[in-house]
């Protein structure tokens, strides 16, 4: 899954015109190193918490009903490539950066406060931040 800049960029206009839910303590809980940014270890971080408080039967996946709309079917499918209908730490894995890249539409690495309201953060948040 991949979102080319510019349409990424002009998400985020439109986005951040309209949103303005940045959630500070969000921000400030995936930031460890305290540089004001999410990095993308940062974010995987932030991932492996959210996978395990949502795994409560403990079998190292995540099924739809585990997932708790955090993805809807399309996206699930998209972030399923062995079809089993759930995700396992690295299809997680995968999710989380192809949303990290989505909502870094500067492509600098890291996610800012100017960043994190787009809808793409918001996406992103739902999958590294409970
Ligand atoms: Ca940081
Ligand atoms: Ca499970
Ligand atoms: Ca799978
Ligand atoms: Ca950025």
């Amino acid at each position: 899954m991949r979102f080319s800049g510019p349409f990424s960029a002009a998400l985020l206009l439109v986005a951040s015109s309209s949103m303005s839910f940045a959630s500070p303590e969000a921000l400030k809980a995936l930031d460890p190193d305290k540089d004001g940014t999410i990095d993308l270890a940062e974010a995987q971080a932030g991932a492996t918490k959210v996978f395990a408080k949502l795994d409560p039967d403990k079998d190292g996946t995540l099924d739809a009903k585990e997932l708790d709309g955090r993805l809807d079917e399309a996206a699930l499918k998209a972030a399923d490539p062995d079809n089993d209908g759930t995700l396992d730490p690295e299809e997680y894995a995968a999710v989380v950066e192809a949303k990290f890249k989505a909502a870094d539409p500067d492509n600098d690495g890291t996610i800012d406060a100017n960043e994190l309201p787009s809808s793409d953060g918001a996406e992103l948040l739902k999958l590294i931040y409970e």
